[in-house]
């Protein structure tokens, strides 16, 4: 007994000195010291032993055990240790690397134009309206003197959801409902996204903005529509900036203008961006038509009023000398970061 007992002893060291991870060190652990393990079960014939064998037997046993259990436990922390150190080792930081480069959001130029636009017009006394992009026919045409087969119709390629509901193709549909709803003094202006069925090229896109304006009280006549578009484009562009006024035809004014302005690169003396005239088209505009005050239960006779609207995007590609609108709402961030 005393032989086996030493040879299991013996076994079972020689077996952990080769011993590498701690699966294979529980292998050895059950082998011997496991319930069925081959100590386990020597422990367990001690009952045949002679009462004088048993507590040597039993003491040497004890031992035996003791030291195959201290072996293991010294193993399994020599096993445990070395995968930390290898851990660390996989884990470690080159700080001469170079960082990730964050890429922050960017304000995009048609914003930062349309915000501009907007303070310049809240300081002057004007509020911003909003209005549905879905429109009644009505609103988006009928109501702006532009009956069904006028020619304005035709020119406004028209994304229509049915024969009274539009995709609005000018804001103007926003000053009628305000019309609608509010008495004069009116003094507002009216951004957003407006649709055409237009096929896109550099100078078109099925999407663009516009900011309209409407002012509307007793006695308002052109000379207050040529002063508060100049002191706008002076705000916008510099004092040094002169506006010319060129007679023009819109079904909702009447008379029509567009307002051009010396250029704003070449100060007039002519250049790319003006192609050489010195002059810009800024904007259209006209004193609105009696027929669309009185659409909206506004008397002629009492109020008058006068009426603007700008192309934004056009004032963007002017602005930062962008050739084709299509950038403008293609997301390139190769094209946004310039911002
Ligand atoms: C009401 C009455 C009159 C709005 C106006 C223009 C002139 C104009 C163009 C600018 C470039 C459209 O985007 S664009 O192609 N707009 O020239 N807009 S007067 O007149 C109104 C609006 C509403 C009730």
């Amino acid at each position: 007994m005393k032989n086996k007992l030493s040879e299991i002893s013996e076994k079972a060291l020689n077996e952990l000195k080769s011993i590498l991870s701690i699966s294979e060190l529980e292998a050895v652990r059950v082998k011997y010291l496991g319930k069925k393990g081959e100590l386990t079960s020597i422990l367990r014939g001690m009952g045949a032993l002679s009462p004088e064998e048993r507590p040597l037997i039993g003491k040497l046993a004890n031992e035996i055990r003791e030291d195959i259990e201290k072996n293991i436990e010294k193993i399994s922390r020599e096993i445990k240790e070395k995968e930390k150190a290898e851990k660390l080792e996989r884990e470690v930081i080159d700080i001469s690397m170079p960082g990730r480069k964050k890429s922050v959001g960017k304000r995009h130029p048609l914003d930062l134009t349309l915000e501009n636009m907007k303070d310049i017009f809240v300081s002057m006394g004007f509020s911003i309206e909003e209005g549905p992009e879905v429109e009644l026919d009505y609103y988006n045409f009928e109501a702006l003197n532009i009956p069904k087969n006028h020619p304005a119709r035709s020119e406004q390629d028209t994304f229509y959801i049915n024969d009274n509901v539009v995709l609005r193709t000018q804001t103007s549909p926003v000053q009628i409902r305000v019309m609608e709803n509010q008495k004069p003094p009116i003094k507002m202006i009216s951004p957003g996204k407006v649709f055409r069925s237009d096929a896109a090229d550099a100078t078109h896109s099925p999407i663009f903005y516009q900011l309209e304006g409407l002012v509307i009280d007793k006695g308002i006549t052109f000379a207050d529509l040529k002063g508060t578009l100049e002191l706008f484009a002076k705000k916008m562009y510099g004092d040094k900036l002169q506006t010319k006024f060129r007679p023009h035809h819109f079904p909702f004014t009447e008379p029509s203008a567009e307002m051009d302005a010396t250029c704003f690169v070449c100060q007039g003396k002519g250049c790319r961006v003006c192609k050489g005239s010195g002059w810009i088209e800024l904007l259209g505009c006209g004193m609105v038509h009696p027929q669309v005050l009185r659409n909206c239960g506004i008397d002629p006779e009492i109020y008058s009023g006068f009426a603007f609207g700008f192309g934004v995007d056009r004032m963007v590609m002017l602005k930062y000398g962008i050739d084709d609108i299509r950038l403008l709402y293609e997301s390139d961030m190769r094209f946004l970061n310039q911002f």
